[in-house]
């Protein structure tokens, strides 16, 4: 890394997402220079930690990025949509974590791994968006695949951890395990159906097409990404009771034939991927062993033996880790090393 020092704002530094962005910029070192710890009215005075020093959480206003080099917002889409544009129009080159600006033209969406080359379109309105934790895990994933032979269909389902709701939906499943367990009374708050012992096919609102705007998201996203506007995504996006880390089931069909060894040499090569695949010895990606890791895990990779050119996988990575934190800090530590 060069020796350039940078003065970062964390929006929404209180947060599931915000707190380890906060780690990921302790661990991985990224040269601050200043560090502002931005959230809501109702957090502003808290005090947190950052390299040791206390730091205290000051609440987000039109003046806070004065002399701000890279904003990092995970502070939710409504306020990203209003933010956003004024940390840029103060100098700062905002990395949002929300949908807001995932699908604008003029706003680049980046997996370091797969199209850093995107970043340089910062310029137009001075954000990059982080793409959705499902998204980013499956595309580390197939990206080294789609370059190779082409992939011209994706079916995935998904089996999500409640960290990806934030911090009151990790509550919600600790909070209503203990009570079932107990043969007490709970009260549900985030979402509309019991989480603990259960899974719910239900991401997101749903849309009139009868997809969640969740599933939706991991088509247009991997196109605007893979800039390939040909491939197929089909999902179906389902929150499991697990705290943290994706699992994702993902069937691809190919455009020319590679076979389930191949796959696993490239894999095992490539970026950001690990592969996990012993299944003899009941070895394959775990989500309580992804979660605290950075890498994209892959396993039971196999022939789909109902098609031509078909491989079925299974994919966990720790969604607030490479799905959100540590995605958005590779996208600043590329801002900081090639375009400050
Ligand atoms: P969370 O635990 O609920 O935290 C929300 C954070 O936003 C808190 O720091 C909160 O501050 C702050 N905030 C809320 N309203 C604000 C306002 N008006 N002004 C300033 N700060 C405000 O949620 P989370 O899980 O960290 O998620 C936060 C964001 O990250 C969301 O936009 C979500 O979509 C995104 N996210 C993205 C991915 C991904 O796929 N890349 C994954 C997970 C989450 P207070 O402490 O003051 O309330
Ligand atoms: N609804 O960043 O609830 O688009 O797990 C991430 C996670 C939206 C997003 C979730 C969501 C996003 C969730």
């Amino acid at each position: 890394m060069a020796d350039k020092k940078v003065n970062v704002a964390i929006a929404g530094a209180t947060g599931a997402v915000g707190n380890q962005m906060i780690e990921c910029l302790e661990e991985r070192k990224f040269p601050v220079k200043n560090i502002k710890f931005l959230a809501s009215s109702r957090s502003a005075g808290r005090e947190l930690k950052f390299m040791g020093d206390t730091v205290v959480v000051e609440e987000m206003t039109e003046k806070s990025f004065k002399d701000v080099d890279i904003a990092i917002f995970s502070a939710g889409g409504g306020t990203s949509q209003k933010f956003s544009p004024i940390a840029a129009e103060s100098g700062a080159i905002v990395v949002d974590n929300s949908s807001a600006w995932r699908m604008d033209p003029d706003v680049p969406l980046v997996v370091p791994e797969v199209n850093p080359h995107a970043i340089a379109g910062y310029t137009k309105k001075g954000i990059i968006a982080n793409p959705n934790c499902s998204t980013i895990q499956m595309l580390v994933a197939l990206y080294p695949i789609h370059k190779k032979v082409g992939i011209r269909r994706v079916v995935v389902s998904t089996y999500q951890a409640v960290s990806g709701t934030g911090k009151k939906a990790i509550d919600e499943l600790f909070d209503q395990t203990r009570a079932i367990m107990n043969f007490v009374d709970y009260e549900k708050k985030v979402y509309p159906h019991q989480i603990a012992f259960n899974c719910l096919p239900h991401i997101d609102v749903f849309l009139d097409n009868g997809y969640t705007k969740e599933e939706m998201k991991m088509l247009n996203e991997t196109r605007k990404i893979f800039e390939d506007d040909s491939i197929g995504v089909t999902a179906t996006t389902v929150r499991v009771p697990v705290f943290f880390s994706h699992s994702e089931s993902v069937n691809i069909e190919t455009n020319s034939h590679i076979t389930a060894d191949e796959v696993k040499e490239l894999l095992s090569v490539s970026e950001g991927v690990k592969v996990v695949d012993d299944p003899e010895n009941n070895v394959y990606p775990l989500a309580i062993d992804a979660a605290g890791k950075d890498e994209t895990f892959v396993g039971r990779i196999r022939q789909d033996e109902s098609i031509e050119n078909g491989i079925n996988m299974w994919i966990v990575a720790d969604n607030i880790r490479k799905g959100a934190a540590t995605n958005a800090v590779q996208i600043a530590e590329i801002l900081a090393e090639k375009y400050l």
